[in-house]
């Protein structure tokens, strides 16, 4: 089974990245054949600054290894060494009706949230995610809930190319996570957790004791002192009950029980302890990292050359039945 996903560099990552997606990742490594990208041309859909590209390039890949993924078991690579991305994202939008670009969930809420930056990469991401997934003849994509749209969509466009010009492509599925496939942010509980939405609304892999103490109690929570897990009425509780569980492994009625008499105030006190001992492995290892400049670009240039390959197959493929040879 071969799997592919990826991660925009456009900051820290937070607790919801990790639950959602790379989780996932680092148990699929054991058995799958697996490509992860630092997808740096998605980024540039959103406001960025050109001279932090490099530095959040390099510390994603820093994330990639200190939450545990093993460059001997699975490639990493950066989406834009490897030109047939691009290319084959212009062919891919050469089939796709415009509506279906429009109608995507992601492009409607980021051009509402950067009105002076709606520009036609952010309606062509799903093409160049679609081209990214597509590449690799990758049967499984594990990613959180929010971008489900976007990989249902690459299997359309697959099923259309295969139909239209014969069979090329994988039609990939999607892999959720049984738990945590949507992490609220600790701000707004009925909005995600997002790395682009400030630092007050998530916690970083990397934040520091104090911070992850800090953020924890002065997350927004519900009226009542009833600590219960109910997504609809108690959004706030519910999402702190959740991280709690999937950190700690105790099932949320355990958790519901152990806090019956108690405030929400003991449940963040003991939520911020668990979650600055779980993370606490992260920096440590980035601390290392941090020093490792020179193993850092060797794993990335080993991944690339890796991937190149296997890109250069399938483009190869797509461009004869295309008539472009
Ligand atoms: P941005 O705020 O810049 O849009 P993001 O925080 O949504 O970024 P992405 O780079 O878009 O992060 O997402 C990386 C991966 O993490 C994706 O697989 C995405 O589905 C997953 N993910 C992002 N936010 C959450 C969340 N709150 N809960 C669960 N999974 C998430
Ligand atoms: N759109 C994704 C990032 C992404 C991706 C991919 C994920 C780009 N290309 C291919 C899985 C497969 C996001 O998380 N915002």
């Amino acid at each position: 089974m071969r799997v592919f996903s990826g991660i925009r560099p456009t900051g820290e990552l937070h607790i919801g990245n990790y639950l959602g997606a790379i989780r996932q990742w680092i148990e699929l490594q054991e058995k799958a054949e697996c490509v992860f990208c630092i997808v740096d041309l998605h980024a540039m859909t959103t406001p960025y600054k050109p001279g932090e590209l490099q530095k959040n390039i390099r510390d994603l890949a820093i994330v990639y290894l200190a939450a545990g993924l093993d460059p001997e078991k699975c490639i990493f690579f950066v989406q834009s060494e490897i030109k047939e991305h691009t290319e084959l994202a212009w062919l891919l939008g050469t089939i796709t009706p415009l509506g279906e670009l429009k109608r995507m969930t992601q492009f409607k809420e980021k051009s509402k949230k950067h009105l002076e930056y709606i520009n036609a990469g952010l309606l062509n991401y799903p093409l160049l995610m679609a081209a990214d997934i597509l590449l690799y003849q990758t049967d499984a994509v594990p990613v959180g809930k929010d971008q489900k749209q976007h990989v249902e969509l690459t299997k359309e466009i697959a099923r259309r190319f295969n139909n239209k010009f014969g069979k090329v492509f994988k039609e990939p599925k999607v892999l959720l996570p049984k738990v945590g496939e949507k992490i609220m942010s600790l701000q707004n509980p009925k909005k995600k957790m997002s790395k682009t939405d400030g630092p007050h609304g998530y916690i970083s892999l990397f934040d520091a004791p104090e911070e992850i103490k800090k953020k924890i109690m002065a997350t927004v929570t519900d009226p009542g002192r009833n600590i219960r897990y109910d997504p609809l009425k108690k959004p706030g509780i519910s999402n702190l009950l959740m991280i709690y569980h999937i950190f700690s492994g105790e099932p949320i009625k355990k958790l519901e029980n152990d806090f019956k008499n108690k405030g929400y105030a003991e449940l963040k006190k003991s939520l911020a302890k668990i979650l600055i001992d779980s993370l606490g492995l992260f920096r440590e290892k980035k601390k290392e990292l941090d020093q490792r400049e020179v193993y850092i670009k060797e794993v990335l240039d080993r991944g690339t050359k890796k991937a190149r390959s296997l890109a250069a197959l399938t483009m190869e493929n797509v461009r004869k039945k295309m008539g472009i040879f």
